[in-house]
């Protein structure tokens, strides 16, 4: 039977623990929340299945916490609505927000959790995409101020903090291939946002270093990418996979630079001015995090703007979004970050878990046996790494609840807990009483 026993292996210090995000489970309807970009795409492209009400925690959030303390985790990662906290203007800040969020991190503390704030999980103010969202460094600058207002405000509860959560996700994802909000499939953009998403990390940095001494990361989400057989375009198309999704971030913030095929397709599209910029970028942060889920094998596709590939998946076991099930990556990240980029950074496993097609059965009992699964074979490689020293400190969950999975609306369960989106119950599932076995 497979379990989650080995959790009693990892070091006593290794922080276990849950994430989430504002859009996806606080409900926009309470507590005069602003609109954001995601709004906005809701209503035009997913026939306005939004996240106005998601999971009520700003009704709930007790009830959560006291979850995930009951559950044994240490931790708990979620993040700041930015239209929550100054919903009208970059200036008149909503003090209801505000009080929810002392609120959150009080109840978090007593409970003898950690708090992981996250800045920036998505939900940009809608009136930034007037001047054109993040293509546009003004925005990027707004977000250093929110970054200061952040660490001044509630600064006193939480050791560290996260700038951005996936920024490829906030670039690519939603600039080139127009998945997410807020839609646009043009290279142009994609390029410009790859940049200016990286430029107001930076200047959350400085926002932030300038205000307290926080330990500081960022959250990247790394894919891996299998070239489909051993012919030499894909073998190519796939180094380009890479650097597009991965190494583009890490390079610059690590090294300074972007790396070269990638800037081949996109430099022409930067400010002229990228590479003085790319210093600030790179200037030190404390902590990684890392979100991993899945492999891709990639095929040489002739396309006009120079990305010349596809993704497609292979035949593994799959997650109910279709990821295949692909625990060998999450290691190998680790090992990327240690040996290529900085041999002493402490990297967290900010994100991982699988979406399942869970239904409530007779007594409540939501058996997830595919989930334990999941984790059990991700928290192996975990401990592995852990076990050859290296500084992986900390794995949270991906997600504490059944929430708003974006694009797919509330169509793909990633919690550990079951929500009844009709009357916000929420209904323990057994990969969180797996948890709680050997957590507690
Ligand atoms: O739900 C998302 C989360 O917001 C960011 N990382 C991936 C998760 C699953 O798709």
């Amino acid at each position: 039977m497979i379990n989650l026993s080995f959790l009693q292996d990892f070091p006593k210090d290794f922080n276990f623990g849950v994430a989430t995000s504002s859009y996806q489970i606080e409900g926009t309807i309470y507590g005069n929340c602003g609109k954001s970009i995601w709004d906005d795409f809701a209503e035009r492209k997913l026939n306005g299945i939004d996240g106005k009400l998601a999971c009520n925690h700003i009704e709930y959030f007790k009830e959560d916490i006291k979850l995930i303390k009951d559950a044994g985790f240490k931790a708990y990662r979620f993040s700041f609505a930015w239209p929550r906290l100054f919903p009208d203007n970059n200036k008149d800040v909503n003090l209801k927000g505000v009080d929810f969020y002392k609120q959150l991190l009080e109840e978090i503390n007593n409970c003898d959790l950690e708090a992981f704030p996250t800045i920036y999980h998505w939900d940009l103010p809608i009136r930034f995409q007037k001047i054109k969202g993040w293509e546009d460094q003004e925005t990027c600058k707004h977000f250093g101020e929110l970054s200061f207002f952040i660490s001044k405000t509630f600064g006193d509860q939480f050791e560290k903090i996260s700038t951005i959560n996936e920024p490829w996700c906030v670039s690519w994802l939603s600039h080139y291939l127009g998945e997410h909000a807020p839609g646009i499939k043009n290279i142009q953009s994609a390029a410009k946002t790859m940049h200016n998403i990286l430029f107001a990390h930076s200047q959350s940095v400085e926002a932030l270093r300038s205000c307290n001494d926080h330990q500081i990361g960022i959250v990247l989400n790394n894919q891996f990418g299998q070239p489909i057989d051993s012919n030499e375009e894909n073998i190519q198309a796939t180094k380009l996979f890479d650097e597009i999704h991965n190494r583009w971030f890490s390079d610059a913030i690590f090294k300074g630079k972007y790396p070269e095929l990638a800037l081949s397709i996109l430099e022409k599209y930067l400010p002229e001015n990228y590479k003085t910029q790319l210093e600030l970028i790179s200037s030190p942060i404390d902590w990684i995090g890392l979100n991993y889920y899945t492999r891709s094998l990639i095929k040489y596709k002739k396309s006009d703007d120079g990305v010349n590939y596809e993704c497609n998946s292979g035949t593994l076991k799959k997650t109910d979004m279709g990821w295949e099930f692909y625990p060998e990556g999450l290691s190998y990240f680790i090992k990327r970050i240690n040996k290529e980029y900085d041999n002493n950074i402490p990297i967290y496993i900010t994100e991982n878990g699988m979406a399942n097609n869970d239904k409530l059965s007779l007594g409540n009992s939501i058996k997830d046996h595919d989930r334990i699964e999941f984790f059990n074979i991700h928290l192996k490689e975990v401990l592995d790494c852990v076990n050859e020293k290296l500084p992986v400190k900390g794995y949270f969950a991906w997600s504490l609840l059944d929430n708003y999975e974006w694009a797919f609306g509330y169509s793909k369960r990633f919690g550990l807990v079951f929500t009844d989106f009709r009357n916000f119950k929420r209904i323990p599932k057994n990969s969180y009483y797996e948890f709680q076995k050997y957590l507690k």
